[in-house]
């Protein structure tokens, strides 16, 4: 008798960019497909990172799905939207694409086992349902698993804290409130825009200065939306074919063979420009010569510091020398984080100099003193890449678990499969160009490919496919030599892995997504070379 047939074709975890995508391409294909996800409802990180000033740092339409029955009756508000309307947007999609019947949310995976008998993934819930599929698809984002430092007596801390990640989903209001920030990346500066506000004290704790860009927020009128809309066909093809997954690339020229007055002149359009335009768009070597990089930097601290009433605070954000080189830590985008340290109600702690000693019931003591706090806010950023899938307990043929697998590091194929654990492809995850490329590029990009090579296993009766080891090797190998041709390695930061205390150091990201979809089709065009497949 055979095996009965499992509760799915595909089981897909993750309602963000990846999830959704895959689900409706997958369905199209005409694969039973189911998707799950922990949150009360669709957007990934825009559902858990629900914390005040929570925004998109890349602009609209590169910032959403390219298919026309989506973007032909959508409008946004904003030319960088803000995580409520980013919650809709991901509502509307569900409603449009009619995939509510096939996902259920509040639904964790608790633990899931490869059944090598029956080439079956078997997966629990901690809701207590058990869900076999043939593919499992995990669709985590680089943000699963936020990182809380441990600081010691955090636990008497008499005031409400919380991780920028896990906010409360009817909010907390910081209005009249004393409010501790620990880390400035992308998440603390937000918060502290809005806490800015109406706070009754503001305190950032830094370790580090977050090289900020100026956003150059517009609103978008529904006339300008009608107008562009007729380009938005090129500008979602270009979004394919460029290195980061945005509407242009870096130039092609180096910032060495230009006289100061065009280096200027192009420093100058790209900071007018806004968004991440002076990081993506700038010169051919901004992240690969560190003279070039230099340039940029410098720019950027006389752009920043005309900006810093106190003279006595240029050091500490925008220090003389650079704490690394330009852009390799993610810039972030601000709108008037520079001018809040002008006002009474801010005040920044630099921990370089002054270090937190531990958590009171009252506030934080630092090496100085005691300042008090209603609310501490952990901004403190993720364990990227790696950190949600490995807490999805998930075991392969070998006996052990996918955290065993990587106790050394990272090692994946394409950036989306793992010897060891077959039938398995994970979206946006490690060593593919996930934390370097637009989110939505990368989600299309990988969902189209995966869904191709799932209907290719199905037409060739395969029911079981696992990345030989050599390929994996091959693949991890590539992408740190890339990474070392770069001035990422020069940071410590959570694309190297080491913002997190015991975590391999390593690049977790491929680094261009237009060369990633050359390779995959060409892995594709090849019979899927370098997976094992079997009927
Ligand atoms: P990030 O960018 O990883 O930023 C985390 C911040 O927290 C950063 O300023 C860190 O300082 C700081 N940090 C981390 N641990 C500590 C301790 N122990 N003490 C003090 N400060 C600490 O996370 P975000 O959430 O802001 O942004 C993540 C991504 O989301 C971003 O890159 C965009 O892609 C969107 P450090 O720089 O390590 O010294």
């Amino acid at each position: 008798m055979s095996a009965p047939d499992p509760d799915c074709d595909a089981l897909i975890i993750g309602a963000g960019f990846s999830g959704i995508y895959l689900l409706h391409r997958l369905r199209q294909a005409g694969f039973r497909t189911r998707l799950i996800d922990a949150a009360a409802e669709p957007g990934g990180i825009w559902y858990w990172n629900c914390y005040p000033g929570a925004r998109v740092d890349s602009h609209v339409p590169i910032y959403e799905f390219s298919l026309p029955e989506l973007w032909r009756d959508w409008t946004w508000s904003e030319r960088f939207p803000g995580g409520g309307e980013l919650r809709r947007y991901f509502r509307y999609v569900c409603e449009k694409l009619e995939l509510w019947p096939d996902m259920a949310m509040g639904t964790r995976v608790s633990g899931a086992r490869f059944d090598a008998e029956s080439d079956v993934w078997r997966v629990d819930t901690a809701q207590g349902q058990q869900i076999s599929a043939r593919f499992l698809l995990p669709c985590a984002g680089f943000a699963a698993k936020c990182y809380t430092p441990d600081i010691a007596g955090l636990e008497t801390f008499a005031g409400e804290r919380h991780h920028t990640a896990h906010w409360p989903q009817d909010g907390l209001p910081l209005a009249g409130k004393r409010v501790a920030i620990i880390g400035t990346g992308a998440s603390g500066v937000q918060v502290a825009q809005e806490a800015a506000r109406d706070a009754a004290q503001l305190t950032l704790f830094q370790r580090t200065p977050i090289l900020a860009l100026p956003m150059q927020q517009q609103p978008l009128s529904l006339e300008q939306q009608a107008q562009e809309k007729a380009a938005y066909p090129t500008i979602f093809a270009r979004r394919q074919t460029s290195n980061g997954g945005f509407d242009a690339d870096r130039m092609e020229i180096s910032a060495l063979d230009v006289d100061a007055v065009e280096r200027i002149a192009t420093f100058e359009r790209l900071w007018r420009a806004g968004g991440l335009r002076f990081w993506y768009n700038n010169f051919a070597d901004l992240l690969t010569d560190e003279r070039a990089n230099r340039f940029a930097y410098d720019f950027w601290r006389e752009k920043v510091r005309a900006r810093i009433a106190d003279p006595l605070l240029h050091e500490a954000l925008a220090p003389m020398e650079p704490p690394h080189p330009f852009g390799t830590k993610r810039p972030s985008l601000e709108q008037n984080y520079y001018e809040i340290f002008a006002q009474d109600n801010v005040s920044l702690v630099d921990l370089k100099r002054d270090p937190i000693e531990r958590v009171v019931p009252s506030g934080i003591e630092t090496a100085s003193g005691l300042i008090e706090c209603d609310i501490i806010v952990f901004a403190t950023g993720f364990d990227a890449g790696s950190g949600g899938l490995i807490d999805m307990n998930l075991l392969g043929t070998e006996g052990f678990n996918l955290g065993d697998a990587w106790k050394d590091g990272v090692r994946a194929y394409l950036g989306n499969s793992v010897s060891g654990f077959p039938n398995m492809l994970f979206h946006y995850g490690p060593l593919s160009p996930s934390g370097f490329s637009n989110g939505p590029t990368a989600a299309e990009l990988q969902g189209d490919w995966t869904t191709d090579f799932l209907a290719h296993l199905r037409s060739e009766g395969i029911t079981r496919f696992e990345p030989d080891p050599a390929a994996e090797r091959e693949w991890t190998d590539m992408v740190e030599q890339i990474g070392a041709m770069t001035l990422f390695p020069k940071a410590k930061s959570w694309y190297m892995g080491d913002n997190i205390p015991g975590k391999k150091r390593q690049l977790i990201n491929f680094p261009s997504v237009s060369t990633y979809a050359q390779i995959c089709a060409d892995v594709a065009a090849n019979g899927y070379r370098g997976f094992g497949l079997v009927s």
